[in-house]
């Protein structure tokens, strides 16, 4: 049964009044946010690796200015989520720390390889395009340093789904042999998008508890029909077949009935077992390692600028 004080903060988060980091709140919801925003800062770092891939094949010049500039907003969307995180009394370190070893997670999309140039397309039509579906409640969630960070992320989020679209279109439009690279693209990436939404509500233990403080306002499956069913003319717009003989318009539903997804496939990936989660978790801690001698470099500057403001 819940305290006084927990009735009261569910009551002001009945209201619609956020949240703010001074305020009182149930340990357990403190939980919550620090893994969900932990998570997704930890997923837009890794993010930045499938794209990193391709900065120095980049088709263009032009093409290689969007898709530097996409992958440095990864980089600070990353940065105002640890913030995030930090106001609810959690160290950057710490959070890095679960990283490093393995423990944190992060978004399972970031597992797969991107093999051609139209995977950079395909990222950013389905991959951003779904973080943009999910993301737009969130800058309504509870909590207010959260929710604020949102707004701008969203932003830039339709840029990268803009700019994924562009070279889905372009690449629609070339030689059959591009075309063709685009349904690749589109094949491989297709179901991993659908699985970013999560478990099933029937599987998804954290959904009741999150719905109830207003940090999820949609279920995952809500948000996974949102995005087959803003997708499917998108493709056929292109040109393009989404890999799933079962999907179908449901006159009587007003939605696109689609397959089942592969959830053995989910879970794989989510223990560590997917196609690139090893090399992913490399990288990282490698690039940390790397930049021990500037983070010592900072503290020991900082001590100097200290001790000679005392003399
Ligand atoms: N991958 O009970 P639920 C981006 C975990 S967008 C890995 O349903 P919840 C932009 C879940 O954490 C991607 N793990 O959990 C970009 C939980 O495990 P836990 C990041 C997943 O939290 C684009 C367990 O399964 N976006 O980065 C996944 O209520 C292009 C049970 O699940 C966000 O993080 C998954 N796909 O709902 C960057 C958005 N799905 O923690 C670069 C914010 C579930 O109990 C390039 N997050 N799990 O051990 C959310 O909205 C929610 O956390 C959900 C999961 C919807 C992801």
């Amino acid at each position: 049964s819940m305290s006084e004080q927990e009735r009261a903060f569910q009551a002001r988060i009945d209201d619609g009044i956020r949240i703010e980091p001074k305020d009182w709140m149930p340990e357990a919801y403190r939980k919550t946010l620090i893994r969900q925003i932990s998570q997704h800062a930890h997923s837009e770092i890794v993010g930045q690796l499938p794209e990193g891939n391709w900065v120095t094949r980049a088709p263009t010049l032009k093409r290689k200015s969007i898709l530097l500039a996409k992958i440095q907003d990864e980089a600070g969307h990353g940065l105002y989520l640890y913030s995030a995180a930090e106001t609810l009394g959690v160290s950057r370190d710490e959070l890095l720390q679960a990283l490093h070893s393995g423990k944190a997670k992060y978004s399972s999309i970031f597992n797969y390889p991107t093999l051609s140039w139209a995977d950079m397309g395909a990222i950013g039509w389905l991959v951003d395009g779904s973080a943009i579906i999910n993301q737009i409640p969130l800058c309504r969630c509870s909590y207010g340093p959260y929710a604020r960070a949102m707004i701008r992320v969203c932003k830039e989020e339709s840029f990268h789904a803009r700019q994924g679209y562009d070279i889905m279109l372009a690449l629609c439009n070339g030689t059959p042999e591009q075309k063709a690279m685009a349904q690749d693209a589109l094949n491989r990436w297709w179901w991993p998008s659908l699985m970013m939404f999560g478990p099933s509500d029937a599987h998804s233990v954290n959904s009741a508890q999150s719905s109830q403080w207003r940090i999820k306002l949609f279920s995952n499956d809500e948000l996974r029909q949102r995005m087959v069913d803003q997708t499917v003319p998108q493709a056929e717009f292109l040109g393009l077949t989404i890999p799933d003989p079962d999907l179908k318009w449901n006159e009587e539903r007003g939605h696109y009935d689609f397959g089942e997804i592969d959830w053995q496939e989910f879970h794989d990936v989510l223990k560590g077992n997917g196609p690139c989660n090893r090399e992913r978790l490399r990288t990282r801690v490698k690039a940390w390692d790397d930049g021990a001698w500037f983070r010592e470099a900072l503290v020991a500057h900082a001590d100097k600028a200290a001790a000679k403001t005392q003399e």
